[in-house]
């Protein structure tokens, strides 16, 4: 079925400390990903980059207490969820680029508006579960899910005017293997599912995807995939910030793309964490382009 896809670059780099991850939304573009989607047979239109402000680089580089940069993290937010509200206003597939995955906060605000239950799969080495508290680094890329749903700065919590915007018994989450303390507890506490690494070499990907797809079809009204690009392992994808060893291969993030492509469920994405500046060769890019093939369909015959 043909789409219409809008990208909107998420040229973010506030939510973390690694300045280049804001070009991800070029790197993506760069290496083809328009072309890409539009040789599957769907219409893409290209909105741009989201307007950001601008970065204060001794403030940037500086120790902050408390929530790094979050007056930066809430206009971005703000400009993001308008952005996205606007595409699904219109009925169209928003496809979001990052930008660190800070971003999330205003893209599924943008989003979830327009859904009474949706589903959301985080496909990521990191559940970004953490507040303030449980934080290990005051990097707000590390709490997007937990401000989703439901906890942390108000500000965050209510971007778009309103709160919670996912449930807890709506998220999958799929590759994770560096979760801390505070987000082990919150999992067990809420009963998120879960897909750790181990999870995934016992059961396979095929069947880590079946199982979520049976276990969101029928509650939700609408699935979004958030991936962040260190869900792979760094051999496969090495230009992100936070990369962890011991991650998903390549061709088993072919198949979940294609088994999420196959399942007609998904209304929306976010692709986040390309960071150029220290990738090899724009590798990265590429390989999201890839995956991001076999998500919108494209078959080889
Ligand atoms: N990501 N859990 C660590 C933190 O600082 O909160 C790492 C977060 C990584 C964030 O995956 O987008
Ligand atoms: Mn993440
Ligand atoms: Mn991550
Ligand atoms: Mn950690």
């Amino acid at each position: 079925m043909k789409k219409c896809i809008e990208i909107i670059g998420a040229p973010t780099a506030f939510g973390q400390r690694k300045l280049g991850v804001n070009f991800g939304p070029d790197a993506l573009r760069y290496a083809g990903l328009i072309e890409r989607i539009e040789n599957i047979g769907h219409e893409v239109i290209d909105k741009g980059n989201v307007e950001s402000p601008a970065i204060d680089m001794k403030k940037y580089k500086n120790e902050q207490k408390g929530l790094r940069n979050l007056d930066e993290v809430i206009k971005f937010s703000t400009n993001l969820y308008e952005a996205v509200n606007e595409t699904k206003r219109k009925n169209n597939f928003p496809l979001i680029l990052g930008g660190d995955h800070s971003l999330s906060i205003g893209s599924i605000a943008g989003i979830s508006k327009h859904y009474e239950n949706l589903g959301v799969i985080w496909y990521d080495a990191h559940g970004d579960l953490n507040t303030l508290d449980s934080s290990p680094s005051g990097n707000i890329h590390g709490m997007p899910l937990r401000a989703l749903l439901g906890d942390g700065d108000e500000n965050l919590t209510n971007i778009g005017g309103y709160k919670n915007k996912v449930k807890p018994e709506n998220v999958v989450l799929i590759g994770m293997r560096d979760l801390d303390d505070g987000e082990k507890e919150y999992i067990k506490e809420v009963g998120i599912r879960t897909y750790t690494m181990a999870d995934i070499d016992k059961l396979g990907m095929s069947k880590v995807i079946s199982e979520t797809i049976d276990y969101l079809k029928d509650k939700t009204d609408g699935i979004h995939l958030s991936l962040d690009v260190d869900a792979l392992d760094p051999v496969e994808t090495p230009g992100t910030g936070t990369t962890v060893p011991g991650g998903v291969t390549y061709r088993e993030s072919h198949l979940a793309m294609e088994m999420l492509h196959e399942s007609n469920l998904i209304v929306s994405a976010d692709l986040v964490e390309v960071n150029p500046l220290i990738d090899e060769y724009n590798k990265t890019a590429h390989q999201a382009i890839g995956l991001m093939g076999s998500f919108f369909g494209e078959k080889l015959l």
